[in-house]
């Protein structure tokens, strides 16, 4: 018997998706590599910076973020930052090295008269020569075809966890809510970025059910972040039990032989990490990072530290011309993936 590599499905079953997270470590990460392998250079890793253009005092639940005005975290919260400190930012960004420039807003939505500015900001950083991601909560139809006109490439919206776990999590908008706004991104033409967080005390078939639910989406999206729990002191989440690091590379490959053309990427809670755990993530398939010492609100690792452990591990920084090509080559890679095969696993 011969195991096939997984082909873009979207019909994936929960039992199947265990199985997978069930397998013996080397089995697994044998598999996941395969797949990685045989839809993307193994050695190039895609960099996004993160800003947040807007900080604190999002008035949603989220019980794992620092941002949320339900819980005293001792965040400063800062309005809408002005055009010419985005743009600073992103010029920053680009001179160190990254390709995708992503701004995040603390806001259950956005207003209209917000979407104003921020389409000045995805056009500025666009001249400066940068992919451009947005994540500002829940968007409509009609926001959603605004930013698209604008020239926004990605949209950030994640399903966080499995639909059974979420109600512990969130309770101020429904996974619905979600996959809604997931409709609306694709509808208007953008590029998804949607993923999850792992370490919140949920189980394993959780974890499973992320991606299952990520994998049977219409559409699988084009970039799919994995964040570990980073913990803030004055969340609901503070001192949950920390996720076993093999459990997370885990993720990681089950990710990537599930979303065989998707860019997996190793998200929050890399400061967290060593540099031994993120080298068995870039085996298992992830192939994109936040870069840059800063995510939204907490720390990341140093830009220069990232540049070391990739000159180590023989990885170069993929090219932006590069993730543009392959944007709409999903289905095509997939084909070739279904193709290929891998010898028995144990
Ligand atoms: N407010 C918008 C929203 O939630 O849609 C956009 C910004 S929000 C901070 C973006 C994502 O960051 C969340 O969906 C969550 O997955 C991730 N995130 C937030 N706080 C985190 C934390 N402490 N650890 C790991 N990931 C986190
Ligand atoms: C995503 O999945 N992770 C990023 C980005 N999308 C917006 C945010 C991580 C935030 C970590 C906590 C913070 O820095 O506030
Ligand atoms: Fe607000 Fe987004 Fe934080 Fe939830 S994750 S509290 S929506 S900023």
């Amino acid at each position: 018997m011969s195991t096939t590599f997984a082909s873009l499905r979207h019909d994936w079953i929960l039992a199947e998706a265990v199985s997978l997270f069930d397998l013996p470590f080397n089995d697994l990460l044998f598999q996941a590599h395969g797949v990685h392998r045989a839809n993307f250079d193994p050695n190039a890793v895609q960099l996004s910076t993160l800003l947040s253009i807007k900080t604190g005092a999002c008035p949603e639940d989220c019980a794992y973020c620092p941002q949320s005005v339900r819980y005293d975290t001792g965040l400063e919260r800062e309005r809408l930052l002005p055009l010419e400190d985005v743009l600073a930012a992103a010029r920053r960004a680009r001179s160190s090295g990254a390709t995708r420039f992503c701004m995040g807003a603390a806001w259950r939505s956005p207003k209209d008269r917000d979407l104003d500015q921020v389409v000045e900001m995805v056009q500025g950083v666009k001249a400066i020569g940068l992919e451009t991601c947005l994540t500002l909560g829940m968007l409509t139809d009609r926001q959603a075809r605004r930013l698209k006109e604008a020239g926004l490439d990605y949209y950030n919206h994640n399903l966080d966890t499995s639909p059974e776990f979420y109600g512990n999590i969130i309770t101020t908008r429904t996974y619905q809510d979600r996959l809604d706004t997931l409709e609306h991104v694709r509808a208007a033409g953008l590029s998804v970025c949607c993923g999850g967080i792992v370490g919140m005390g949920e189980d394993r078939r959780d974890r499973a059910g992320l991606l299952v639910a990520l994998a049977n989406l219409p559409k699988h999206p084009e970039s799919v972040p994995i964040n570990r729990l980073v913990q803030v002191e004055g969340t609901p989440l503070y001192g949950v039990d920390r996720l076993d690091g093999l459990e997370f590379v885990r993720t990681v490959a089950v990710a990537r032989i599930m979303l065989p053309g998707s860019y997996v990427r190793l998200s929050a809670g890399r400061s967290a990490m060593s540099d031994e755990l993120q080298a068995w993530c870039y085996f298992a398939g992830a192939n994109s990072i936040f870069y840059g010492e800063k995510l939204l609100t907490t720390g990341n690792p140093e830009a220069d530290h990232d540049r070391e452990l990739f000159q180590r591990l023989g990885i170069r920084p993929l090219h932006k011309e590069k993730v543009q090509e392959e944007a709409g080559e999903l289905e095509m890679r997939a084909c070739r993936c279904g193709a290929a095969e891998l010898p028995a696993s144990a």
